[in-house]
């Protein structure tokens, strides 16, 4: 008894000063660990007699657990107090002063894509369109079947894809899988845009990135003609150049396009004298386009006989070097600050 009595006075005594929690967990252990005094005292307790058992042992189980109530409580203290200095110690102040940029700290600011994206979003959407998204992570239906690409297509091989293990899902190619999305989500007429990054596995160069960025556009309505998809691609590109740019209209094959267009632009690089941006060619691919393939807008739940519409895909990374003067895509990608914080922002 004489043990148990002065037990508690010295845990109380030792816990004070403690502020670890290793310390702690070594403190209890001490007093009721099964070393500790107080397992000595139980084991004792077989030659103790009956009545001395069951008071003896009465207060050493109240004593184990006025212990643990102190353990329990100094650990919470603990905790609170480790969480208090860490939260104190990760404190950023973000209101960046000018006396901070002096001291020669980055202001940040936007990247060139999302500063072109921006503009065009607002472009489209003062011309009536919609801005949707999309999830990166797609199945074959989205980006390949309802697009008129069957299993077997050979154009299937003009996307170098980025296949999951199981075979089924696959980082979307392009953005057209927000066309599908966007069709079966709506009643014509509609019209809308969907920006974002796609991704395919090709090897890079001074005009392809593995990870890049596209805006599709989408128009369906019961008489679109090619006309109005030249009249919309030409106010785009005037608007974002704020200049007459010279472009080029070819035939481009699409399996979800008929007919479909390559629309290029005149190498703003090296003003149509040839570079390695496009290929010594003078002009780059910028915007494929076309009139919906009728295979489309039926997976879309749409009546081919009744609407009809035009898609396009936009390049956003090679508009913004156009754009820009950037001469190497893989600028875009390096997250050189130097180079990011060149540009305005919107
Ligand atoms: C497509 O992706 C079609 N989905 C576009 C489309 C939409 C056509 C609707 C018709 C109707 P393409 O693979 O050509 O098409 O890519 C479109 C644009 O993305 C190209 O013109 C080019 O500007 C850009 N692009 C393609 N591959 C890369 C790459 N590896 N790096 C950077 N930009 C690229």
């Amino acid at each position: 008894m004489q043990v148990l009595e002065s037990l508690l006075n010295d845990f109380t005594k030792e816990l004070g000063p403690i502020n670890k929690t290793a310390d702690l967990l070594n403190l209890k252990a001490k007093y009721i660990g099964k070393q500790g005094p107080l397992a000595d005292v139980m084991k004792n307790l077989k030659d103790a007699t009956p009545e001395e058992k069951r008071t003896i042992g009465a207060k050493a189980n109240e004593l184990k657990q006025q212990i643990e109530a102190l353990f329990s409580q100094k650990m919470q203290e603990i905790e609170l107090a480790d969480i208090n200095a860490s939260l104190e110690k990760d404190k950023i102040d973000i209101s960046l002063t000018d006396s901070m940029l002096e001291k020669g700290l980055q202001a940040a600011g936007y990247h060139p894509v999302t500063i072109i994206q921006q503009e065009i979003e607002d472009i489209f959407i003062s011309m009536g369109f919609e801005v949707l998204d999309g999830p990166h992570i797609e199945d074959d239906y989205h980006n390949f079947e309802a697009l008129n690409i069957p299993a077997t297509h050979p154009a299937r091989d003009m996307q170098d894809t980025f296949w999951f293990a199981d075979k089924k899902h696959l980082l979307r190619t392009h953005t057209s899988t927000i066309q599908v999305r966007g069709m079966k989500e709506r009643k014509p007429p509609f019209r809308f845009v969907g920006p974002g990054k796609v991704f395919r596995c090709e090897r890079t160069d001074a005009s392809h990135e593995m990870v890049f960025h596209q805006l599709e556009g989408m128009m369906v309505g019961e008489n679109v003609s090619v006309g109005n998809l030249i009249y919309f691609m030409k106010t785009l590109l005037t608007e974002i150049f704020k200049k007459e740019v010279e472009v080029r209209l070819r035939p481009g094959f699409f399996p979800f396009v008929e007919p479909g267009f390559e629309l290029d632009i005149k190498c703003l690089i090296c003003g149509g004298k040839g570079c390695s941006v496009c290929k010594q060619v003078g002009w780059v691919e910028l915007l494929p386009c076309g009139m919906v393939h009728p295979n489309v807008l039926k997976a879309g739940g749409i009546d081919p006989e009744k609407y009809n519409g035009f898609a396009f895909g936009l390049g956003l990374d090679r508009l913004v070097m156009m754009r820009y003067g950037i001469d190497d895509i893989r600028h875009l990608h390096g997250a050189d600050l130097r180079f990011n914080s060149q540009f305005k922002s919107f």
